[in-house]
Order: C-alpha cells, then structure tokens, then sequence
C-alpha cells in the first residue's frame, strides 16, 4: 500500500516555536517515524511538506493512479481551501485528515473544516501521534 502524506502551510516550522501547542517533534522527526512505521507493516509512505496552497491542490491531483491514500494535515487551508476541498474529492481516494492540536477545543475559527466532509474521517488532537493513527486508519480502509 502506497501512502502519500502531505503537510500544509508552516507545519515546517515544528519544533522550532509553539511547542505548547504543537509538541516538540519536528517534521522531519514525525516523516521518519512514519516511513519506519510504513515499512514495518510493509507499506510505502512519501512525506512532503508545502506551504503553497497550488502545490498542495497538484500533488492531489497526481496522486490519482500513483497512491492508494492521502494522509493530509492542510494546516490553515483547513480552514479556508475550497481548492484544497475540490482536489481531494475529485482525486477519489481516501484522504485522512490530520491535525497535532485539537481544532475542536481551540479558536472558532479553526473549528471548521472545509475538508473533513470529503475526507474518509478526522484525527486531531494526538501531536505527532495523530500522523501515525492516520497511518492505521489507512490500513484499515484496505481490509
Ligand atoms: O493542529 C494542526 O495540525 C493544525 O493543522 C496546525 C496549523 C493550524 O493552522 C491548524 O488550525 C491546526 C498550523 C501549523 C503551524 O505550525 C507551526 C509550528 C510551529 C511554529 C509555528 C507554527
């Protein structure tokens, strides 16, 4: 199984600055974890990271053929990206989203997803465990 895994706008910035909220890990750290967790269940995982809403929209469109799930934190695109929305409904795949913080029991704003009704479900509020719950539920929608 081949899982593309992409991460949105400052999530770069992890373990640099708001460890309060966003723990400690960086990106690289929770990639690493990841792919070590993909290859013992024997599969694939290719972690990127853009803080380009377009480059985000493209690699969803590419991932159609390429991958068998998408693993998505948008980051604020959450919150706002009709386009990011579109892209993960017409890749047809299953699209986990993801989020560090609980969105739910923070900011109103961040209460709204304009993904989550095109996604197979949502994981937030677990840190850097949040990515690799993702990559479970990614297991279970082969079975
Ligand atoms: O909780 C999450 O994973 C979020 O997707 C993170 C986004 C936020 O806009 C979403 O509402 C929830 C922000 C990521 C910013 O990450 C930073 C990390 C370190 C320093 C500054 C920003």
């Amino acid at each position: 199984m081949k899982i593309l895994c992409l991460s949105g706008p400052n999530l770069n910035m992890l373990g640099l600055r708001e460890p309060g909220i966003y723990g400690a890990s960086s990106l690289e750290d929770i990639h690493q974890s990841l792919q070590d967790q993909a290859a013992a269940d024997g599969m694939s995982v290719d972690c990127r990271q853009s803080n380009h809403e377009g480059e985000l929209v493209t690699w969803i469109q590419q991932a159609r053929g390429n991958f068998d799930a998408i693993i998505l934190n948008a980051g604020a695109y959450t919150h706002t990206s009709i386009a990011l929305r579109d892209a993960i409904s017409a890749a047809e795949l299953p699209t986990i989203e993801v989020h560090l913080s609980n969105i739910h029991a923070r900011e109103t704003f961040r209460h709204t997803s304009m993904i989550a009704s095109v996604c197979a479900g949502q994981i937030a509020g677990f840190g850097s465990h949040s990515y690799r719950l993702a990559l479970e539920a990614c297991k279970d929608l082969k079975a």
